[in-house]
């Protein structure tokens, strides 16, 4: 099949019916990164952009696309790769690996190591919760993330979030009974000292086009983390995924609810902050989630500190 260019197409999109070849297809991806940074205000000029690298498809093609963007607008960008301490998944060769794109790129790269931060792996918490492991490792990799941004006066903190990502998370926290967390989704409160703003400038491209993408620019060398099968998160994604089949163009459709649900909540809800009892990091809690998770591994009750 050809592009409408007439070149040999690399992919078909069917919610628009196009095929595309290389070179469109890429302007395409590219096209709705800087669309996302422009509609949601995500950077300006002379921001200092922390990138959560794992070295996965998502962090490497975001990595590769802020640097391509950084020649047009000033911007500094550190790239920052937390190792959770899981076994036969990163290993020191992984770690080497890793540091290839940074490098080539030319951005400084620096690693993170729960063992470090946490006192605690992956793996060890895994032994110690029930349910799925990816709730703390997600709240917990938030957590050094915005440390290691504050710490560097950094001011943006950008993830590889792809659409369909962001379409899971906002499902889940429908799920979760926490619907006002759309609106700090795309309304984030900031306050100094606290939260250093998160970004998602992938957020308009479905993850099957964030993997040709980095496949096309040899981008991306981590394989799946073990743990991800276990999540929630993973039965909404073959859910969604299962919509889109059928109905091409439901993602985008999801995304764009959420998006409106978001503004018409932000308009009557207001959001207080408190400092965490334990810690005195910002929260809407008593306890901010990283030490009610923190509280709940060792066994300790919340209430002690309430
Ligand atoms: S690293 Fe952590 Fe992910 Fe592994 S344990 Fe789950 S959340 S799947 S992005
Ligand atoms: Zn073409
Ligand atoms: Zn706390």
């Amino acid at each position: 099949m050809k592009c409408h260019c007439g070149k040999e197409a690399v992919v078909y999109l069917p919610y628009s019916k196009r095929y595309l070849c290389r070179n469109h297809f890429s302007t395409l991806v590219e096209k709705r990164f800087r669309r996302a940074i422009r509609d949601f205000n995500m950077l300006k000029k002379g921001d200092h952009v922390v990138v959560g690298y794992s070295g996965g498809k998502d962090s490497a093609v975001l990595l590769y696309l802020l640097k391509k963007l950084s020649a047009k607008m000033p911007i500094k960008i550190t790239a920052v790769s937390i190792i959770e301490g899981i076994k036969d998944y990163r290993d020191q060769e992984v770690e080497n690996e890793l540091s290839k794109l940074p490098e080539s790129l030319g951005i400084k790269h620096i690693f993170k190591y729960y063992k470090e931060e946490l006192k605690l792996t992956i793996d060890e918490i895994a032994k110690k919760v029930r349910g799925s492991v990816c709730s703390y490792c997600g709240v917990f990799k938030r957590y050094i993330l915005n440390e290691t941004a504050r710490k560097l006066k950094a001011t943006k903190v950008a993830i590889g979030h792809n659409l369909d990502d962001v379409v899971e998370t906002l499902y889940l926290n429908l799920i979760r009974n926490e619907p006002l967390r759309l609106v700090r989704y795309f309304n984030p409160i900031y306050k100094e000292g606290g939260f250093v703003p998160r970004i998602r400038p992938l957020m308009y491209v479905p993850e099957k086009e964030v993997a040709l993408y980095s496949m096309l620019h040899n981008l991306g060398v981590i394989k799946e983390c073990p743990y991800a099968h276990k999540s929630l998160r993973y039965f909404i994604r073959k859910q969604v995924n299962a919509m889109e089949e059928r109905f091409p163009g439901t993602k985008f459709k999801l995304l764009r609810s959420f998006i409106s649900l978001a503004n018409e909540l932000s308009r009557n809800a207001s959001v207080k902050l408190n400092r965490c009892k334990r810690c005195g990091a910002l929260t809407t809690s008593k306890l901010c989630m990283k030490c009610q998770m923190e509280l709940a591994l060792k066994g300790e009750k919340v209430e002690d500190y309430l």
